[in-house]
């Protein structure tokens, strides 16, 4: 008998696993729960594998379902495994039907972060902890914060992870912290980690105004595959910090060496519909929010995919 959680990679997924372990899994953490951090791109073959044949409950928090995922689930039930659906992303909605009808519990609305979403629909009892860390995913989601302090701990938290994404170890050490209610300030490694990121982050933010093309209300850059290494997770928040400076669409493209990489931030709300529009031509996944969004695309050179997108994105300013 095991529990398997299964949230995504980045701020609001990791707060919002502490908070799910804190109010649901607390006899039973560590020794008979599994947990995993993950990516959109590869979570369904990360629910498979976490979830495997000792697991008999899982829970899947803050990541956007797509066909994959849902086709993993399918198999998943017909085990009788319990599934738990927890997620804020615009492109989950269209599954939750689906969902239910399997037998899936789903809770779903437009909240700012995950935690968010738990905190207004799960009726928790909130400490004062834990309603600072709800404060901090809201940050790290994008909505302003009334006090620097929580502003301040998002944006280290925030740059530790993009740092470097695939580090688990890290990310559960992060998680440990925060289901014993230690002061996240405390965590040397966080501290580094934000330290060489935020040097990072100054570098990219200044490289996509540099190089950036501007058509009409957008901005287009590309990355090559060792920008793409050496940024790892910063692209994201790099796209938003130009995204508000310039107050134009930002639109990445990079090479990931497998796959090419389409990040697009709008403050008017095109940026998962740009996403579909790239899905559309080129095939590949897309997910995320009006706001912030990303398209992963195989099978095509970077240049090939610059090329569309420059296309789209001309179309939609006519
Ligand atoms: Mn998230």
């Amino acid at each position: 008998m095991r529990h398997t959680v299964i949230a995504h990679g980045d701020c609001d997924g990791v707060i919002s696993a502490a908070i799910y372990i804190k109010h649901y899994l607390k006899d039973l953490y560590p020794s008979y729960v599994t947990v995993g951090f993950t990516q959109p791109w590869r979570a369904s073959n990360e629910i498979r594998r976490l979830c495997d044949d000792q697991c008999t409950s899982l829970t899947i928090l803050d990541i956007a379902i797509d066909k994959e995922i849902f086709s993993s689930l399918i198999d998943l039930v017909m085990r009788g495994v319990d599934v738990y659906i927890i997620d804020h992303h615009a492109t989950t909605k269209p599954w939750i039907e689906k969902l239910r009808e399997l037998g899936v519990k789903v809770l779903w609305n437009k909240a700012t972060s995950t935690p968010r979403l738990m905190a207004e629909n799960l009726s928790l009892t909130l400490n004062m902890y834990e309603k600072m860390l709800i404060k901090v995913a809201d940050s790290c989601e994008g909505s302003e914060a009334d006090e620097e302090i929580i502003t301040n701990i998002a944006d280290s938290i925030k740059l530790a992870i993009s740092r470097d994404p695939s580090d688990l170890k890290f990310l559960k050490e992060f998680l440990d912290l925060m289901v014993k209610a230690k002061s996240v300030e405390d965590l040397e490694k966080l501290k580094r980690k934000a330290y060489i990121g935020k040097l990072l982050l100054k570098k990219l933010i200044e490289k996509i105004i540099s190089n950036g093309e501007i058509k009409g209300n957008t901005l287009i850059v590309s990355m090559k595959a060792a920008e793409s290494r050496l940024f790892a997770g910063l692209f994201g928040i790099a796209a938003t910090e130009v995204n508000k400076m310039l107050k134009k669409d930002i639109v990445i493209v990079r090479d990931e060496e497998t796959k090419i990489v389409v990040t697009v931030r709008s403050l008017v709300g095109s940026a998962l519909k740009h996403c579909e529009n790239i899905v559309k031509v080129l095939g590949g996944k897309y997910g995320g929010h009006n706001e912030a969004a990303s398209a992963t695309i195989t099978g095509y050179s970077i240049d090939k995919v610059v090329k569309i997108v420059r296309e789209i994105i001309e179309k939609g300013s006519e």
